[in-house]
């Protein structure tokens, strides 16, 4: 993890894994994108987190790349969490590099609370 300012997590949900090889491929898939600092797929629990910095890589385009691999990633559970958000403008431009609908409204779930 060393060296990512702005690591966020990603979890997400994914469907149509047959065996643990399935996961490791998302993994590996996952993994080969630049900004991904670590991509853990959990097979049994049909989930995966991604630790990936947002100012080089989206949420949509991980989805996207399960997605390319030919497995199911439903949005609708995704969840984010943004390590070393210290203010709104961070919040601002965490969710600039996003620019995606449904990362917005978790991002919002995601701010520092007052
Ligand atoms: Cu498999």
């Amino acid at each position: 993890m060393g060296g990512m300012t702005d690591a966020a997590r990603l979890d997400l949900a994914i469907k149509g894994m047959s065996c643990a090889s399935c996961a490791a491929r998302i993994e590996k898939g996952l993994a080969a994108l630049p900004g991904v600092g670590e991509a853990r797929v959990n097979f049994a629990a049909e989930r995966a987190t991604v630790i990936f910095d947002p100012a080089v890589v989206s949420p949509d385009r991980l989805i996207a790349t399960v997605r390319e691999l030919g497995y199911e990633a439903p949005v609708e559970r995704l969840t984010l969490a943004v390590r070393g958000m210290s203010c709104a403008s961070c919040v601002g431009r965490v969710e600039k590099a996003l620019g995606d609908t449904a990362a917005k409204s978790a991002m919002d779930a995601a701010k520092p609370r007052k």
